[in-house]
């Protein structure tokens, strides 16, 4: 048994017993967040650019080829009032499709109920000591994790500049370097297909992760193994497949023959309950990335998969911006750690900026399997800064103060 079977056996004991949760939420309560002296927010702006993507992106729910990110900043000052401002990304989409955001809720929401909390002038800010004390903003606002992860995003590159160490450090995260994988996108045909797939693998990347959708699944992984039967290969069903849908169930059947390392998100964007229905017919492990928003969702599916005796089944993807906070998502890759689920950092399509935070957030221990960081060649015509290079499959976590991005063209 290697450790992680270890760990998923003794949890799936724990589960039997009724102590799982508990121990869980022991995990999530020794960790804190880094505390430091009192740093006064003075203010927070936001950016919407909206910018080209170098191809199309298609997925199960659909299709396109722009995206409007809305950068935040925010600056903050030290009892010597000295000054340091952050920049972080909210990346949603054009369209409500993948959750209910969409980049105009984002703006609406931020523009709304979030900058005027931090404009209040009859209620002047207090002086913050953690990322609690930032929350505590905002944290009211249900939902809406994109529109609120730019600023917390904001905080953690103004406060790793602030402290002189970059934001992985922040976080106590200790890789150096960082898996890549690669997200291909729904294309026309099989040969389509691996022409994309032919390109990701040139580049070198650790994995590579297809869109499918019914109808449009097995075919594609059929020509995908006969070219590449070692590949670590994985599927993203983006909640396209239905499970009182016996053809669907079949396809998805049908996929344990081709070694997959997982399949993400094949059924509804807000269901765990039934992806445990699922899980328990079919071998591939299943990979919920819409359906974890928080901590609360993650013990829940480690809990009844333990219960089930299939932790070993179940994968984690960890997108910061789905979960509205990074510190969520350290306190998710603890927790999946723990007990010897794995994890993965997922993508939005993000900008470079986006794409180092996210670079950071996978220097995480816990963070164990290929991240989505890069795309067939560039994301975008015009990115706002130098995305970060990958090197035989593997990109090296930023050593500068914050995010540590560089040519930033984000002015502020
Ligand atoms: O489901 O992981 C997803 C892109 C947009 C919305 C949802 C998803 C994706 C991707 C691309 O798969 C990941 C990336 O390269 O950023
Ligand atoms: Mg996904």
């Amino acid at each position: 048994m290697n450790p992680a079977e270890a760990l998923r056996s003794h949890a799936q004991e724990l589960a039997k017993s009724g102590e799982l949760r508990k121990q869980l939420l022991k995990v999530k309560e020794n960790l804190k967040p880094i505390e430091h002296s009192p740093m006064k927010i003075l203010d927070a702006r936001v950016f919407p650019i909206e910018m080209e993507l170098e191809k199309a992106f298609e997925t199960s729910f659909g299709r396109f080829d722009r995206m409007t990110k809305v950068f935040v900043t925010m600056t903050l000052e030290d009892q010597d009032g000295k000054k340091v401002t952050g920049i972080g990304e909210s990346s949603p989409l054009p369209f409500p499709w993948y959750d209910g955001e969409s980049h105009e809720t984002v703006l609406t929401v931020i523009n709304k109920h979030i900058l005027p909390k931090f404009r209040d002038e009859e209620k002047p800010l207090k002086p913050i000591m953690s990322v609690e004390g930032l929350k505590q903003l905002y944290g009211g606002i249900v939902g809406n994790n994109m529109a609120k992860v730019g600023f917390e995003a904001a905080y953690w590159d103004a406060l790793g500049k602030h402290l002189g160490i970059p934001v992985s450090q922040l976080w106590g995260a200790t890789r150096t370097e960082v898996e890549v994988g690669t997200s291909i996108g729904l294309e026309a045909t099989a040969e389509a297909m691996l022409e994309k797939v032919d390109q990701a693998v040139e580049q070198g990347v650790k994995r590579i992760k297809i869109k499918i959708k019914p109808g449009r699944d097995v075919y594609y992984v059929k020509a995908i193994r006969e070219k590449y039967p070692l590949l670590m290969l994985q599927v993203d069903g983006n909640a396209a497949y239905d499970l009182d849908n016996p053809e669907h169930v079949t396809a998805l059947a049908e996929l344990d023959d081709y070694h997959l390392t997982m399949i993400e998100q094949p059924l509804n964007n807000d269901d765990r309950h039934y992806h445990l229905e699922l899980s328990r017919k079919i071998r591939t492990p299943i990979c919920l990335d819409e359906s974890i928003l928080n901590v609360r969702h993650a013990i829940e599916v480690i809990e009844t998969w333990a219960k089930e005796g299939i932790l070993d089944r179940l994968v984690i993807n960890i997108k910061p911006p789905r979960v509205g906070e990074f510190w969520e998502g350290v306190q998710i890759a603890k927790i999946c750690e723990a007990v010897g689920v794995p994890v993965w950092c997922g993508g939005m399509l993000e900008s470079a900026l986006g794409k180092t935070a996210n670079v950071h957030f996978s220097a995480l221990s816990g963070v164990n399997m290929p991240g989505d960081h890069v795309s067939q060649g560039k994301y975008y015509k015009k990115d706002i800064a130098d995305p970060l290079e990958a090197v035989n499959g593997l990109i090296a976590v930023p050593t500068e103060p914050g995010w540590g991005v560089k040519n930033l063209t984000v002015s502020f």
